[in-house]
């Protein structure tokens, strides 16, 4: 990955890094004490074949491997943990192989924390991955140590390591930190694109060349919504056609640092004079003041009834319904403009694990019966990065539910419809819940920090 990091800064982040393996290794001691293992083996994963085919899926380290090391593109790699080991053993496969182009390196430095076996066969090193008398656990896709089938991703370790990812070491915040540096000059050129007239292909083009990445480099597939598409929570398919009239346009995308993810979604009006901007405005405000809610030992269920709450006040000043915010809030109607949460954990994965446990034993905090879908319930602690975007979209499938339904009456149709032709709107930013209760908005601060353009 290329960034405008300085050496200072690339002694920093090694420095970080290896407090991080420091970190890491001290949780997974207690994690393998508490479950009971001597030994925890962590596989990259290999490359997938396509079915009846011989050419291969784009490779996705296993996201608990990528939880150690920035080495995601690297099949065929295992991690092994032993409790009471000073350092974790790292088996690189480097077997000959003249139709790839040679295997992905560690970056200067970051090999430091692991014992490094490099091995051209697997047979070569089984026995040491899988001693007879210890009680490994295994955690893969793919069973190739033919470990007992007990012994393959224990639920009860997973719950252990899903629990302890809610608290980002400073590493990873610096990982999310940087891939959020990186996005403003991407998304600019999509923007820019979008207001010459591109295509929604054309527009996802403008941005992976701006970020100088592959597609499947992305973090996750880029969302790039041109008018009534912007209404389509995930449209990942891209029309190649260009717009007859460009009226608004979303995007959802993030840039990869070391294998951790910015997610970050804007919305933008094509006539900066129109109805549809004034309500970006209102919901970037109302945004900014959600991502600046958050607290430790707060509930998220808290947080998302406050987000319908603001979705419920842009509903009555854009006169989109006839009753009261209070009123919107008690019907739920809300929901139909609103159907998803308003954000998730980020790290290794972008939707990051553990966010309904409420102890590392795997007990799980059930959604409130108000809102039934959340998936994120347990309350907020400290170092935690996660996601607040809260949207509104004029979907119709769900807006002739509505229009059906008991409270079909309480909006003011005429009005919905003007809007349903520019889609939807969405804001999404990444936010660190420091120690001391400071929020850092990583991606506010990042489009500030890359100038008013
Ligand atoms: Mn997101």
């Amino acid at each position: 990955m290329t960034t405008n990091l300085t050496a200072q800064d690339d002694a920093d982040e090694l420095q970080l890094y290896a407090q991080h393996l420091t970190e890491k290794l001290s949780r997974f001691e207690t994690i393998l004490a508490a479950t009971g293992y001597s030994e925890l083996v962590i596989a990259a994963g290999d490359t997938k074949v396509q079915f009846q085919d011989d050419l291969h899926y784009p490779f996705k380290a296993n996201p608990y491997f990528r939880e150690w090391l920035p080495l995601n593109q690297r099949p065929g790699c295992f991690l092994q943990i032993k409790r009471g080991a000073a350092k974790p053993r790292l088996f690189l496969l480097c077997a000959e192989d003249i139709w790839h182009t040679a295997p992905q390196r560690l970056a200067p430095g970051f090999e430091q924390g692991f014992d490094i076996v490099e091995y051209e066969a697997l047979e070569k090193v089984i026995g040491e991955l899988k001693p007879a008398a210890a009680a490994v656990a295994y955690l893969g896709e793919t069973n190739s140590l033919e470990l007992p089938v007990e012994h393959l991703n224990p639920q009860a370790l997973l719950y252990q390591i899903d629990f302890q990812r809610r608290y980002k070491t400073a590493y990873e915040q610096h990982c999310v930190r940087c891939a959020n540096r990186l996005a403003p000059p991407a998304h600019r050129a999509a923007r820019d694109a979008f207001m010459a007239g591109a295509s929604e292909l054309e527009i996802s083009a403008a941005y992976l060349r701006a970020s100088n990445c592959a597609e499947n480099d992305m973090p996750y597939s880029i969302i790039a919504g041109l008018n009534e598409n912007a209404a389509v929570l995930h449209h990942y398919r891209l029309d190649n056609r260009r717009p007859a009239a460009p009226r608004s346009f979303l995007i959802d995308a993030g840039i990869d640092y070391n294998g951790y993810a910015s997610d970050i979604t804007r919305t933008y009006a094509y006539d900066p004079t129109c109805e549809f901007a004034e309500m970006i405005e209102a919901m970037d405000a109302r945004q900014r003041q959600l991502a600046a809610a958050g607290a430790i030992g707060k509930s998220p269920v808290e947080l998302h009834r406050l987000s319908h709450r603001k979705i419920a006040e842009v509903l009555v000043q854009f006169g989109l319904v006839g009753v009261s915010v209070d009123e919107a809030m008690e019907t739920h109607l809300t929901e139909t403009f609103y159907p998803h949460g308003l954000g998730h954990h980020l790290g290794c994965n972008v939707h990051d694990k553990g966010t309904q446990l409420a102890n590392p034993q795997g007990e799980l905090m059930p959604p409130p019966e108000e809102y039934p879908k959340m998936r994120h319930t347990v309350p907020m602690v400290a170092n935690q990065i996660y996601t607040v975007e809260p949207g509104l979209y004029f979907i119709p499938s769900l807006l002739d539910k509505l229009r059906a339904g008991e409270h079909g009456a309480k909006i003011n149709w005429s009005r919905v419809e003007a809007f349903i032709p520019y889609g939807g709107i969405r804001i999404e930013d990444n936010v660190v819940l420091h120690e001391d209760g400071r929020l850092e908005n990583l991606t506010r601060d990042a489009f500030e920090q890359a100038g008013r353009q």
